[in-house]
């Protein structure tokens, strides 16, 4: 049983199992995950890339493995195309940074969503800030789907950069990246796309997307926190200049000058999260060892199963219908705050989140200050979304 592999599913919260839906924000580890941790931390702690001892190349072999690993998930074509940040944050503000810094100027725009996370809002904003760009939206319908039919007119000369974000953590959203990616390069346009919330629960092959760049947080994908990566092409990320100077990312320094290191290690100043990077490792093997297919099922019978459930409860309305969603539910309830309703689920075991989840722009559309998200992952019950159901009924009845 997948659900076993967990342990962190294994705990009681105010006396209650834990209920645990709050995927979206972190998800929980499985075991080999735990375990390479800590296997790193007991049998071959050293650092990494630059010890000629036993331990050192041990662990550089494990660390850069699992850098193969993570290319292998996302079928990157080479390993190398892997660059290990801290998650989606780092790698989107490392490439506002140094890529298109060195492309926007005054007048230029960068265009995003209007479903964006605030990771992938606020980077570009600064950019805007720093260099007199504009930044400019892809509106989304009250369904919470980007509304394409506008693309072709929001990418004007003065496009440098386009970013959007693959599924959408408050809405469930899953935008179909491929075609944004499609219509952007016609025009001679850059696309990165955040996908924070699609590697743990769809296949994604960034050669098939043919995007420039891919963000990947680990935290959300089964892996250690502050672990992530950036997926870029080859030749964006050899031209691109280094963001962080320090240790690793030289190749020669003297007072005069400094040749940089080769691409991945140009971006990877000081000594990376080395226990993250072999957990994340574990987690990418995690995945293809499941099968992403099967997750992606079960994914999908959990959010029918969840939709109904909660389309039952009187005064409940769902934010977030597009056709194409992962297993995410957001939702507002007649009469209860959403930070009740959080407050009182806890009390029952259930971990959901509750507010703004980093979207503000995209709740202000829906006029909405924040909702209750349940997110779902393949460990989850049929019977915890009908304890969820009751719990909440029990909400409405208590505030009524
Ligand atoms: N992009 C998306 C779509 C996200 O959902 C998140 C985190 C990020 C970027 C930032 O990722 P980080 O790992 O660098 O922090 N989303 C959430 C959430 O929905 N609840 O807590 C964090």
């Amino acid at each position: 049983m997948l659900r076993e592999q967990f342990p962190g599913l294994n705990v009681t919260v105010h006396g209650k199992p834990l209920v645990y839906l709050d995927n979206a924000a972190t998800a929980q580890r499985p075991q080999t995950v735990l375990d390479a941790v800590q296997a790193y931390y007991t049998r071959f702690n050293a650092n990494i890339h630059r010890g000629v001892h036993h331990l050192s190349e041990v662990a550089t072999e494990r660390f850069e493995n699992a850098r193969a690993s993570m290319a292998r998930l996302l079928n990157a074509p080479s390993a190398r195309q892997v660059v290990f940040t801290r998650g989606s944050t780092e790698s989107i503000n490392l490439v506002a940074n140094t890529f298109a810094r060195e492309r926007v100027q005054a007048g230029d725009e960068i265009l995003i969503s209007h479903m964006e996370h605030h990771s992938n809002i606020v980077p570009w904003q600064l950019l805007c800030q720093q260099t007199g760009a504009v930044l400019k939206v892809i509106p989304m319908n009250q369904r919470g789907e980007l509304c394409l039919q506008s693309l072709d007119e929001l990418i004007t000369e003065r496009t440098r950069m386009l970013a959007v974000v693959h599924v959408s953590n408050s809405l469930g959203t899953i935008n179909p990246v491929k075609e944004i990616i499609a219509t952007a390069h016609a025009r001679g346009v850059p696309v990165l796309v955040d996908g924070s919330q699609a590697v743990p629960h769809m296949a994604v092959d960034v050669q098939d997307l043919d995007c420039d760049f891919y963000t990947v947080s680990g935290h959300k994908m089964y892996g250690p926190t502050g672990i992530g990566v950036l997926y870029g092409k080859m030749h964006h990320l050899e031209a691109m200049p280094p963001w962080q100077g320090g240790g690793e990312m030289i190749a020669k320094v003297t007072f005069e000058k400094t040749v940089f290191n080769h691409v991945p290690a140009k971006f990877e100043a000081g000594t990376p999260n080395i226990a993250g990077g072999i957990g994340l490792g574990a987690a990418a093997e995690f995945i293809m060892h499941t099968g992403i297919d099967a997750i992606q099922r079960r994914d999908a019978e959990l959010l029918a199963y969840a939709t109904e459930k909660m389309q039952a409860i009187e005064g409940l309305r769902i934010i977030g219908t597009a056709a194409e969603k992962t297993a995410v539910i957001s939702f507002v309830l007649d009469g209860v705050h959403p930070h009740d309703l959080g407050t009182v689920l806890d009390h029952y075991g259930i971990a959901i989140r509750t507010g703004h989840h980093c979207t503000m722009p995209a709740l202000q559309f829906f006029k909405v200050p924040g909702t209750a998200r349940a997110s779902f992952a393949f460990y989850n019950t049929e019977e915890e979304i009908d304890y969820l159901a009751e719990s909440i009924q029990k909400a409405r009845e208590m505030f009524a």
